[in-house]
């Protein structure tokens, strides 16, 4: 990506009728087309009220005018905006005219990119933008202006320091080897790496949140057949999506819906009930089901309140009970409790019980859902983010844990500064701010030399 030199412009208030409308332009043309359009000068940061013209003199419309020189400009660059009257013909003619003038219509999002290219934001920021326009939530929302205040980027330059602090010991340990000191089994790289992995869990787990909360919660309807998954399905969508029979077997595919709960998206997949079957048809919707379970944020693994026991639990299901990575998303739903009013209690897990078919305890279970999103819990502390950051975080922590590899197996100095710079590499790609020049610069300039 490099900087740009044209001007460009565009309607920047939604399409459609509204009271005001808004046509924003940046670029070196800023000042020159706001001067041509409002045949006056105008100082920087200062509303005028002034007539729109075209080039025959004619007022196309009255609004205010604002111009900001860069960088003093959310570009960067000179910016100029004309806030008018929201019709759609007038914001039409209202551009053509900046296009007569030089501009260019802008790309979606250009304005944003120059202001990253112009170092005025960050991409976690420029990202918060879009998000806290597209925010479907009010949760969403407080996250992506946390985000836009620079909250994650924030999170992110700390790993970054440490990191750099950390690279630049291992590499000294390389370039020096005369200086005698056993830098790399002396500990300290040893401590400051695994603080670096803890660090970089902990956002993990953050940004993991705000993706949630950000792009929905993927929930799977897990469990044997006839467990009442479909039924649930309809239930919590609303209306009769997957087919429901009391014949064991009946959803063969998977099948997901769309919802909103008090305004947060989630994402329901029913799934074929899991059982030993011959049936090349079932088999293949198990196997989907699997993979659909694997890759979910919330597993509701639906029991059959009538034929239910803590014991039995286990041996039914452990592949699911036993399994570490399913640990932190499983919850025990006890369904049909309309046949059997008193499930036994399991401890270890979330567990709620529900009458899918007669819609007891769907309240709960709602609640236990968006408190699962964290919606309950969103502070100052979270902010949003996608699944872009989460698989460079994810790559970050892969590296730093071959780096720990390197230093505990080998010791080996070069392998454990190579895995450091792929990390620094991956989390640099979150805002977009590393250059090797950068590590450079601190290298030479901690460092006194002398040779
Ligand atoms: N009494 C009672 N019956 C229920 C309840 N939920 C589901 N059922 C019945 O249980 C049977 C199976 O329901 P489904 O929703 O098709 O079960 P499933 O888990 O999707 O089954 P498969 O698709 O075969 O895996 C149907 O006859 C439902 O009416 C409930 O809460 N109470
Ligand atoms: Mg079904």
């Amino acid at each position: 990506m490099t900087k740009q030199h044209d001007t460009i412009c565009a309607v920047a208030t939604a399409p459609g009728r509204g009271g005001v409308g808004i046509v924003r332009v940046s670029g070196p043309l800023s000042d020159t087309i706001a001067r041509r359009c409002c045949e006056k000068s105008l100082s920087p940061r200062l509303a005028t009220f002034t007539d729109f013209k075209d080039e025959a003199g004619n007022t196309i419309d009255q609004g205010i005018a604002l111009l900001f020189k860069g960088p003093n400009s959310f570009t960067g660059e000179d910016v100029f905006e004309f806030q008018g009257h929201g019709g759609p013909v007038i914001m039409d003619m209202v551009l053509s005219q900046c296009q007569r003038h030089g501009a260019r219509l802008a790309r979606p999002g250009e304005f944003s990119e120059r202001a990253f290219l112009n170092d005025k934001m960050d991409l976690t920021q420029a990202e918060a933008i879009a998000d806290l326009i597209d925010a479907s939530s009010k949760q969403a929302a407080i996250q992506a202006v946390h985000s836009l205040k620079g909250a994650f980027a924030a999170e992110i330059d700390v790993l970054l320091e440490a990191l750099t602090h950390l690279r630049l010991y291992v590499e000294s340990a390389i370039d020096f080897p005369e200086e005698e000191i056993d830098f790399l089994n002396d500990g300290v790289v040893e401590s400051k790496l695994s603080n670096l992995i803890t660090q970089c869990h902990r956002v993990f787990d953050q940004a993991r949140q705000g993706a949630v909360l950000r792009d929905g919660l993927h929930v799977v309807l897990a469990g044997k057949p006839n467990a009442g998954k479909s039924t649930l399905l309809n239930t919590l969508a609303q209306r009769e999506v997957a087919i429901v029979t009391d014949i064991p077997g009946t959803t063969r595919d998977t099948l997901t819906e769309h919802i909103h709960l008090d305004g947060m998206p989630l994402h329901i997949t029913d799934t074929a009930g899991i059982r030993e079957t011959d049936n090349e048809v079932e088999r293949i919707g198990i196997a989907r089901a699997r993979k659909a379970i694997d890759e979910a944020d919330r597993i509701l693994l639906l029991l059959d309140a009538a034929s239910l026991s803590a014991e039995q639990l286990e041996t039914d299901w452990p592949e699911f009970i036993n399994r570490a990575d399913y640990r932190d998303k499983l919850t025990l739903v006890i369904n049909k409790v309309d046949q059997n009013p008193q499930p036994p209690s399991i401890p270890g897990y979330p567990v709620v019980p529900i009458s899918a078919l007669h819609g007891t305890g769907l309240d709960t279970l709602k609640a236990h859902l968006l408190e699962s999103m964290g919606v309950a819990s969103t502070t100052e502390s979270t902010f949003s983010a996608r699944r872009r950051h989460l698989d460079a975080l994810q790559r970050c922590l892969g590296h730093l844990d071959d780096g720990q590899a390197q230093l505990h197996g080998h010791a080996a100095g070069e392998l454990l500064a190579e895995d450091l710079r792929l990390a620094q590499d991956a989390l640099g790609e979150i805002t977009g701010r590393v250059s090797p020049d950068e590590l450079l610069g601190k290298i030479f300039s901690s460092f006194c030399i002398g040779k």
